[in-house]
């Protein structure tokens, strides 16, 4: 696995144009580093003129002389092309759960968790703005029951994941959890998200044995402690 200095590689594979906190920046490098492929990161937010997304988001990515946009294609690509695609199940039943889940993520969990607590946090610790007590009250009860549903899923049967029962050793680590943990995570940053996942015993397992995944480590936020 060859792992680098994320933001200045001038012989990177891939070219990440995204923000550096930014959870979706963050998937596409998990990705890079489990495929083996070298990436940069070009600090660019999503507001910018310099951003080429048609919708305004990031990341916008350019590997293999493709500019891709949308991060379920691009690891998709990543994984397809340069890691015999080992991050997707290829029996239809395994595809279907990895899919149902990076669906949940991205139409439900990070909207919730984003708007709800991980944005009020950063205006304030980043921009210093007052803290959006209300915001954060108003959201407080869906993210209980969102942590609660994905707590009790895992608990049932493991959910998304394989990683609890066999300590991640197995190569079952898929898309799902390159596209949960970055959701989950910003989360947890958060005071409380922390309090909350820490009532969670499967979800916290989980995220401690993706915390000693390689590509784990090498993505961390230089805002995490
Ligand atoms: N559908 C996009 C979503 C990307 C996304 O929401 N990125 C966030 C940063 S993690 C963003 O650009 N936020 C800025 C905004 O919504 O204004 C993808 O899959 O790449």
């Amino acid at each position: 696995m060859k792992s680098m200095d994320r933001t200045s590689a001038p012989d990177a594979q891939l070219r990440i144009y995204g923000t550096v906190i930014s959870t979706y920046t963050r998937i596409v490098q998990i990705v890079c580093e489990e495929s083996g492929v070298t990436h940069e990161t070009k600090a660019t937010a999503a507001n910018s003129p310099n951003n080429r997304h048609p919708f305004g988001k990031v990341p916008v990515v350019e590997v293999d002389g493709l500019e891709l946009i949308e991060t379920v294609a691009i690891t998709q690509y990543v994984d397809n092309a340069h890691n015999n695609s080992a991050l997707q199940p290829s029996d239809p039943a395994g595809r279907a759960v990895m899919d149902k889940w990076i669906a949940i993520g991205n139409a439900y969990l990070f909207p919730l968790f984003e708007n709800g607590l991980v944005m009020p946090w950063i205006m304030h610790r980043v921009a210093g703005f007052d803290l959006d007590q209300d915001k954060i009250a108003r959201a407080l009860p869906q993210i209980s029951r969102a942590l609660g549903f994905l707590e009790a899923e895992l608990a049932n049967d493991g959910a998304w994941t394989a990683l609890r029962s066999d300590n991640g050793e197995t190569g079952a680590f898929t898309l799902a959890d390159v596209f949960l943990y970055p959701i989950v995570r910003g989360l947890q940053l958060t005071p409380q998200g922390q309090v909350g996942i820490s009532q969670c015993d499967a979800l916290a397992a989980w995220l401690a044995v993706c915390e000693n995944r390689p590509s784990i480590a090498a993505t961390r936020w230089e805002s995490e402690p």
